[in-house]
């Protein structure tokens, strides 16, 4: 196993730097194919084949849309978010699997420890990406060695592989980790972030959907260049004030420091019945009230949240949690009703219930990161 160094053991190879650096260095790492490469990892007849992760196709007929796929999937065209029923046309002899979201959680927490172990600031943003700030190792050569050592590791420890950006801000090494994957390393250099950004078209930018990019175009704004160089007041003019964050964006010029969200623990709501119940439509009314609440709460703090538990009490005192971690961070409301209908179904067991109520947790504040142009 190779040794990864921390911020104050760099390899014995590589210069310590005597004082602190002054530009920082942000290393960003995201798993390839996160659901599909852990399937194919338990599951060693799947190597090199077609992997779908999402509900069954049922010949093409089937609901419901692709979590992930392996790239060998993606050779046929399919993509995350794509209903299942069309990656069976695109590739009918695909292995189509439904998630196994726990197993999912508990492989991203291993991972996510090990990086963070490693001692730099860190900050998780999703179930499989993270990013680290390496500004410790004082070079971007000492950087570069970190992060493939990083990606070794990863290999080793796991079984899984991983690709990894690195440059002097956040967005800048997100955009460079999705460059190269998978098992990519890109390192971009504070001079050398104008043209690594340049040619790239606007939808690299994180937050930049399909709906922003067609605004953009309609001012003839295609790459990321053509942003970066635009009159800030026309942008305005159409976005709002977002627009400020976004050029920013564009320019590569976000350095904020990584942090770790250290605010509210949990956003929490639950309801006692005033006479225990089994009654399907009034635990799934409840449920729905309870999720509108926390979700009001959720939105006055300007938090974004991952992890929904859903809590019970039986007749008799006896209480069940179950949590669910989305794969990525989300303000909206949807995915805490669905959610926690899930867990509650998957928890109820026929007997009356005194008390149900859902909890958020696994936060992030808002930031220009995630920033969005609110189309
Ligand atoms: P991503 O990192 O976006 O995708 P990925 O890891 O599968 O592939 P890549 O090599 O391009 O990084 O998302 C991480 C996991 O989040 C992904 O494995 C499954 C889940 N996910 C969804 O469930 N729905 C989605 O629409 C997306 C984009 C991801
Ligand atoms: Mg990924």
């Amino acid at each position: 196993m190779t040794s990864v160094p921390g911020p104050g053991s760099c390899p014995a190879t590589l210069p310590v730097p005597r004082e602190l650096p002054r530009e920082q260095i942000i290393l960003h790492v995201d798993m390839d194919s996160f659901y599909a490469s852990v399937e194919v990892r338990r599951r060693s007849e799947l190597r090199n084949k077609p992997v779908v992760i999402g509900a069954d196709p049922k010949g093409g007929r089937g609901r419901g849309v692709v979590c992930t796929c392996s790239y060998e999937a993606r050779a046929f065209g399919i993509r995350s978010a794509m209903p299942v029923s069309q990656a069976y046309v695109l590739c009918p002899q695909a292995v189509f699997l439904p998630p196994d979201f726990d197993l999912y959680s508990r492989v991203s927490a291993e991972i996510m420890d090990l990086l963070r172990s490693l001692g730099y600031r860190f900050l998780q943003v999703s179930i499989d990406e993270a990013f680290l700030d390496i500004s410790p190792c004082g070079s971007y050569g000492s950087a570069a060695v970190l992060a493939g050592r990083i990606q070794e590791m990863i290999t080793c420890r796991f079984g899984l592989t991983c690709s990894v950006g690195v440059a002097p801000g956040k967005t800048v090494a997100k955009i460079a980790s999705d460059h190269k994957k998978p098992c990519g390393l890109t390192v971009v250099e504070p001079q050398g972030v104008r043209q690594f950004l340049e040619p790239m078209p606007v939808r690299k930018i994180p937050g930049v959907g399909k709906k922003s990019e067609a605004q953009l175009l309609e001012l003839g704004i295609r790459t990321v260049g053509d942003l970066a160089a635009h009159d800030i007041q026309t942008l305005i003019g159409r976005f709002g004030r977002s627009a400020v964050s976004l050029q920013v964006l564009a320019r590569g010029t976000d350095t904020g420091e990584l942090e770790e969200y250290n605010g509210v623990k949990s956003v929490s709501r639950e309801t006692t019945f005033e006479a225990d119940t089994d009654d399907p439509d009034l635990l799934s009314a409840t449920l729905e009230a309870l999720a509108d609440a926390v979700h009001r709460n959720l939105a006055e703090e300007s938090l974004r949240f991952r992890t929904v538990t859903v809590k019970i009490r039986y007749q008799g005192f006896q209480t069940r949690t179950k949590s669910r971690s989305l794969s990525r961070f989300t303000d909206s409301k949807d995915p805490i009703r669905t959610c926690s209908k899930t867990l509650l179904h998957e928890m109820n067991d026929g007997r009356k219930v005194r008390l149900i109520g859902i909890r958020l947790s696994s936060f992030e504040k808002q930031d220009p990161y995630q920033m969005t142009l609110g189309v």
